[in-house]
């Protein structure tokens, strides 16, 4: 049948044979068809609905993982063969929605995903960017950022002919709302609603990712998150997030009317899931319009408290949204006399300033305000939460004991497993049956397996293949050479100093040293980086410069190269870590213990067979506890030490250079005659001094127990039987990991839909 629907649309469309039409045609004819059995798939039922409201959805590329969905993969991908077509190279057509920076965006399409699977009523609510984060290309050893544009002719969106006017102060912008409809596997259809304003003006680009911050109509959904380094750059982002809740809460209160719900009731039939505080505007803006309508400010507020629930992701203060009171006064100036009142209850009952939503220096902290206006509170992952109750929010647990609430984060098997690892895939089918598709805690039942000779060379030959084919993808698209029969050593997510991206340079300059004073490894290793770095964050791009300085030491050195690669792919994004997570063998989760909330990369890893060297940090906690010690590679103080440091200031990176001379020696190489020679010396010089004199993020602190787990590693790789049981115990344990755990656990206890 669906053989039948292409070769006619295609006739239809383009008036060719399957074989004679191109590439391209075949792409938009497969973004037809789904498109409509989307449409045509079932609906969640049920008397609650869930929004959940968020400033990204990082969806990637949605053809494979629809077809997936939609149960038509495999006949379509067979069919396209017959043909002398392959879907892979159709997949390249598509261009990759960007719409988000990193894990909390990829968590949000995730999330969509498991909520269809599970078949609960639940759309996400965010913006139509027209760019999506920055494509990353490198000149002279640096990052330069160039727009990224995705939105074709032919696309995933449809006009929902839906349309709001959204006021601010200086003018009223008309809102146009595109859907983009999210199949679950083998589950319902909700919807991605995603807000535009049709005044938006490529035009207004200048070099690079540059343009006029005060262009309200002509910018609003440009860009994802422009840089908001700058003052018109805060109030652009504060246009944007108001423009979202006030569309977001518009839409809810018609999808109620539309139903018939009496808004006294609207908690017993809609949940708002605030992702972090970029839309924490939408507690004010609802109760605005629910005054507009004649309820009670009182009841209104209550009303409001009982439908909204919060999720924190991240403890580092720069992340954490305080908006001055007056900018949201210049851009929406009809929430603040709400958000007062709000902040004024709280005063009325609490003397303690910490708790309050708006600070002596007249700053609004978001946070703040989703806690005391909200039911629930979640942190995304075990010690996360607990941080944010003993630590970071401790006041507010004090206050709300029973808000508190973790849900440990997760990822959608059929993206991170099903459709990105086919050969593990269907060796898991083969072993365990297919049941674990759709309840991941059945792969446990690969344990079985754990002393079969047999399967554990086939998890090694599934692993060369992936190997082999990152290997060929990146010769391809890059031009990148990487060495299939080497150790693939990855760390991919964003460039940020507290990630310590900057630690595992310290390791490869400690490997090049060990190799030219003649100690070569076992086997040779190569050091994968995928990282983009915040236009604005100048360590952070000082810190990609260095990994392009050593990629083109360490590859033009003929001692070195037969036994180390470093390679920083260009342009990371969803794409490439859907190539690059099957590949890994050893995955770097090497964040300062405490800083990373949960990470999600390190359950992608996990799920597709490789090992962990870690920190005891966010989700690598759960991790550790599930695999067990001789699965895993932990190293670096604890979360509680590190704590203990910034609390007494008693962390000095400098103390660490002085005595340490193995440390020195390190740190030191940065700024060596030949690094100066390759690379720009005012910017190895200032990442240097930054490593001696700040270091916030403690890297000389555990930099020599991390060389030395990651030779312990590399030594156990050897034994590659020994290792191919890890490798199986991590699959084996993934299941813990699936976002359908996840969602089951926030309907559970959050929804309740
Ligand atoms: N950067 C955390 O840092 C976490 C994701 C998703 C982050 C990650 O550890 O896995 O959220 N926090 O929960 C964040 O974006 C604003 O805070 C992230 O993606």
């Amino acid at each position: 049948m669906i053989r039948q629907k292409i070769e006619e649309i295609v006739k239809q469309k383009y008036n060719k044979g399957l074989r004679e039409a191109t590439n391209e045609e075949i792409y938009i004819t497969l973004l037809e068809i789904v498109k409509d059995m989307a449409e045509a798939a079932p609906r969640a039922e049920g008397k609650k609905k869930l929004y959940y409201i968020s400033a990204e959805f990082l969806i990637g590329k949605l053809l494979s993982n629809n077809l997936i969905n939609l149960g038509i993969y495999d006949e379509v991908s067979a069919f396209l063969e017959e043909n002398g077509k392959s879907l892979a190279a159709i997949e390249e057509i598509e261009p990759e929605p960007s719409l988000g920076n990193g894990g909390l965006g990829r968590l949000a399409a995730c999330f969509l995903d498991s909520i269809a699977t599970l078949g609960l009523a639940g759309d996400g609510i965010g913006l139509n960017y027209h760019m999506g984060l920055f494509k990353q290309l490198f000149d002279e050893n640096r990052q330069k950022e160039v727009p990224n544009p995705w939105i074709d002719s032919e696309s995933w969106l449809t006009d929902a002919g839906v349309s709001f006017e959204v006021p601010f102060r200086e003018f009223t912008l008309k809102s146009k709302l595109y859907d983009i409809d999210v199949t679950g596997y083998e589950g319902v259809t909700n919807k991605l609603h995603l807000f535009d304003v049709e005044t938006v003006d490529d035009s207004i680009i200048k070099e690079g990712i540059s343009f006029d911050k005060k262009d309200i109509a002509h910018n609003l959904t440009l860009f994802l998150y422009p840089d908001d380094s700058d003052k018109a750059g805060n109030l652009l982002r504060i246009y944007q997030q108001y423009f979202m809740v006030s569309n977001a809460a518009q839409y809810i209160l018609k999808e109620c009317d539309d139903k018939g719900i009496s808004l006294r009731n609207l908690h017993e039939h809609v949940a708002i899931q605030i992702n972090d505080t970029h839309p924490s505007m939408v507690i004010p803006e609802l109760i605005r319009l629910l005054v507009q309508r004649k309820i009670d400010f009182n009841e209104a507020v209550e009303i409001v408290q009982k439908t909204c629930a919060y999720t924190n992701h991240t403890i580092l203060a720069e992340a954490l949204e305080k908006w001055p009171l007056d900018y949201l006064e210049q851009v929406a100036p009809q929430i603040v006399p709400i958000i007062k009142e709000l902040d004024l209850r709280v005063k009325g009952r609490y003397q303690d300033e910490r708790v309050y939503i708006i600070d002596k220096d007249n700053r609004v902290h978001m946070a703040h305000m989703d806690i005391h206006y909200g039911y629930s509170v979640n942190g995304v992952a075990h010690l996360h939460t607990e941080i944010l109750k003993n630590e970071e929010l401790k006041p507010f647990y004090d206050i709300y004991p029973q808000k508190f609430n973790n849900k440990t984060n997760g990822i959608t098997f059929r993206r991170w497993l099903l459709h990105c690892n086919k050969e593990l895939t269907a060796m898991l089918d083969s072993l365990i049956g297919p049941d674990y598709r759709k309840d991941a805690g059945k792969l446990e039942g690969l344990l079985g397996y754990i002393e079969d000779e047999n399967v554990l060379r086939r998890l090694l030959e599934m692993k060369h293949v992936k190997k082999q084919e990152l290997a060929s993808y990146l010769k391809q698209t890059q031009g990148i050479d990487i060495n299939p029969d080497s150790i693939y050593d990855i760390q991919s997510k964003r460039l940020h100093e507290y990630k310590r991206q900057q630690m595992n340079t310290l390791y490869v300059i400690y490997k090049y040293l060990e190799i030219k004073s003649g100690k070569k490894p076992a086997r040779p290793i190569t050091v994968i980086f995928g990282a983009k770095a915040a236009p604005a964050y100048i360590i952070a791009k000082d810190i990609i410069h260095l990994v392009l300085c050593l990629q083109q030491l360490v590859q033009n050195d003929p001692d070195v190269a037969p036994y180390l690669n470093v390679v920083m792919v260009e342009n990371y994004n969803v794409t490439l870590a859907e190539k690059m997570m099957p590949a890994c063998d050893i995955s770097e989760q090497i964040s300062l213990a405490s800083k990373e909330a949960s990470g999600t990369g390190n359950m992608k890893f996990m799920l597709n067979g490789a090992v962990t060297l870690g920190t005891e940090d966010g989700a690598n906690v759960e991790i550790h506890q599930l695999v067990g010690d001789e699965n895993i590679y932990i190293f670096g103080k604890s979360s509680e030490e590190v704590i203990a440091h910034y609390r007494n200031s008693d962390y000095r990176a400098v103390d660490y250079y002085i005595e340490d001379d193995e440390i020195r020696r390190l740190v030191d190489f940065i700024i060596s005659p030949q690094m100066l020679r390759i690379g720009d010396p005012y910017l190895l010089l200032e990442l240097h001094a930054e490593l001696i004199r700040k270091d916030w993020f403690m890297t000389l602190l555990d930099v020599k127990e991390y060389i030395q787990k990651k030779e312990q590693m590399f030594a156990d790789y050897e034994n590659r039987t020994e290792w191919a049981k890890k490798m199986l115990v991590n699959i084996a344990k993934a299941g813990y990991f699936s976002s359908d755990r996840t969602i089951a656990e926030y309907n559970r206890d959050i929804w309740k839909l």
